[in-house]
Order: structure tokens, then sequence, then C-alpha cells
């Protein structure tokens, strides 16, 4: 019954604040919920939209933290559950000055990793405008994927836009053979399909956006448009039948973590779209909160308030005269 809706495994990461140690000597770790979707759902939140969260945590303290965390935010915990069965993943984040951090993951046989397909039907999908999902719930497990394809054809059937996120995760596949062709597969079936470059050059074996878009147009079966993330140069976008654009990056100045700027991403266009912008609008919001996601040590918690992006929008604008 909210404006959106997403699925994912919620997380708890701990990162450390031990500039450039590798995870093993890192002694500093500071606590915060994370995971890929979930960073969408508070993204969105913030921003002031309804969200339903769907998923399953432990019942141990990292699951209780996230179910903190989750209301704190203001996303509803209807389908949030609570199992006593197995427990809440979560993961080491090591602290780089330059490049992507390495990641430590804590996530077999975790809580959301069981969540079946029939825990679906029980969700009601009626007034809900979006559908986000990623490749890395599909990737959790078989119970996971077939949830995914569930919930997809789903929100389908009702009309409900989707928005696909590949977030490629090699280490969670069995193959990257079958990284590939699952990704790819699950993307037919989305409205709006939000790839990286880095992640073209995997999945469609070019790191040329226009190739990107084009592939994924050719075999979509719901996709008609895709956007493809070029990084600090912005984004490159292609709606079926229309003339491409390319939207602009935004300037940061000191980047203190890469993790969740391509959820940040998400969120901009999502609640772009949600308050009825237009796509490059919505694309451009997307491009900003990205660039405010790189600055903050969490994955979720440099995402703006609405005050916050009309200030950092403001002074990109003045920067640019
Ligand atoms: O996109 C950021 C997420 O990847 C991070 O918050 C947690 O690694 C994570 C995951 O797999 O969800």
């Amino acid at each position: 019954m909210s404006e959106l809706i997403t699925i994912g495994e919620p997380m708890v990461v701990l990162a450390s604040q031990d500039e450039d140690l590798s995870l093993t000597n890192a002694v500093h770790f500071r606590k915060f919920a994370a995971g890929a979707e979930l960073n969408v759902a508070i993204g969105v939140a913030r921003l002031g939209h309804s969200v339903d969260y769907v998923s399953s945590i432990g019942d141990d303290p990292f699951g209780r933290f996230i179910f903190n965390e989750v209301k704190k935010n203001q996303i509803s915990t209807k389908y949030l559950e609570m199992t006593t069965e197995y427990w809440t993943g979560h993961y080491l984040k090591q602290r780089v000055t330059t490049g992507d951090p390495s990641v430590y993951y804590f996530r077999k046989n975790s809580a959301a990793a069981n969540y079946n397909p029939t825990q679906i039907d029980q969700i009601d999908l009626s007034n809900v405008k979006i559908g986000h999902l990623s490749g890395i719930f599909a990737a959790l497990s078989e119970s996971t994927l077939a949830t995914f394809k569930h919930l997809n054809a789903k929100l389908n059937q009702t009309g409900v836009l989707t928005t696909f996120d590949p977030n490629l995760r090699p280490s969670l596949w069995t193959s990257e053979t079958e990284m590939i062709e699952c990704t790819n597969e699950l993307a037919k079936y989305s409205r709006i399909v939000m790839p990286g470059v880095a992640e073209g050059a995997i999945l469609v074996g070019s790191r040329d956006p226009v190739k990107i878009a084009n592939y994924y147009l050719d075999q979509g079966i719901e996709t008609t448009t895709v956007i493809v993330k070029t990084g600090a140069d912005g984004a490159y976008v292609k709606v079926r039948g229309k003339t491409p654009f390319c939207v602009s990056g935004f300037q940061v100045n000191h980047v203190v973590d890469t993790v969740g700027a391509g959820d940040g991403f998400a969120v901009g266009l999502i609640s772009g779209l949600l308050e009825g912008q237009s796509l490059r609008k919505s694309v451009e919001r997307a491009c900003a909160i990205g660039a405010l996601a790189v600055q903050a040590p969490g994955d979720n918690d440099g995402y703006p308030t609405r005050a916050q992006l009309q200030d950092f929008l403001t002074q990109q604008k003045k920067n640019r005269r």
C-alpha cells in the first residue's frame, strides 16, 4: 500500500575506521544498517515517500538493530518478518583512501536467503507505484531467485513500474556464466534497467553505454528504458524509440566510501519519478544523490533529506557558474 515496494537482504555492516588497513588488521569498526535494497528504501523514505520493505531478519541483536533502523527511517515494517530459525546477514567493510573497499560477507543461509515465494502472496500491491529489485536478492539462493521472479511477475501484472539494478556480486553466484545469464534474463522483465559501465563490461561485453543500452532494449520484454551509470561522468539514458541523452555527474571533493553510490542513484531516480518529475530531472537527482553518497562512511548515511538535497543542488549550481 506504499508508493514504493522493495525486497532484499538487510545487512549490518561493520565499517572499519582504520584507513588502508586490511580487514584482518583493522581494530575499530562502526555499525550501520546496509543491504542494497534497504539502502534504497531508506533513501526514498528520507525524502518523504512511503515505502514497504519486504524481508526476513533473525531474532538476534543484528536483526533487532535492523528492525529499529527500519522503523527509525519511517519505513513500513509490515512485511519485515523476524524468525528464530535463521540469523541476520552482516559484513565487514574496509576503509580505503582510494578505490573501492574490500568487503567480507557473513550471509550464507541468512534469514533473508530463506525467504520463499509463497510469502509474497500476502503482500498488498494496490496503489504501489514503483517496485525496485536488484540482482543481489536473486543471487542469494534458489528460493530468493524464485521469490524475485514471482514478485516481479506480480508487479508487472498489476501495472507497477519496475526498476532493476543488476548489482553484480560475483561471490554470491556459483559461476560468472550463471551470474551473467541469470542477471540478463531477469533484466528482460523490468521496465527500467540501470546497469553501471563496469557491469556492462561483464554482462554485455562492452563498456560503451550505447551498446549496453541497446543490448537491454533489444532483448527486453518489459524494458522501455535503460539508464547506464557512467560513474563520475553521470549517466547515459535511452528510452525505446526516443533520442538518447546524457546527464552530467556532480563534483565530489572528497570521496570517503564508494559503497552505496549505485543505490543512492536509484533513490534519486525513484523519488524523482514518484514526484512526477521528468526522466531527465529524475536522473539529475540520481546523479546528485550518488555524489552525496560517496561522502559518508556508511552505505546509506550520505543520502540526503529534502533540505540537504536542495542545498547541495544550489551549491553545485553556484560552482558551475
Ligand atoms: O550496494 C551497496 C550494498 O551492496 C551494501 O549495502 C551491502 O554488499 C551489500 C549487499 O550485498 O547488499
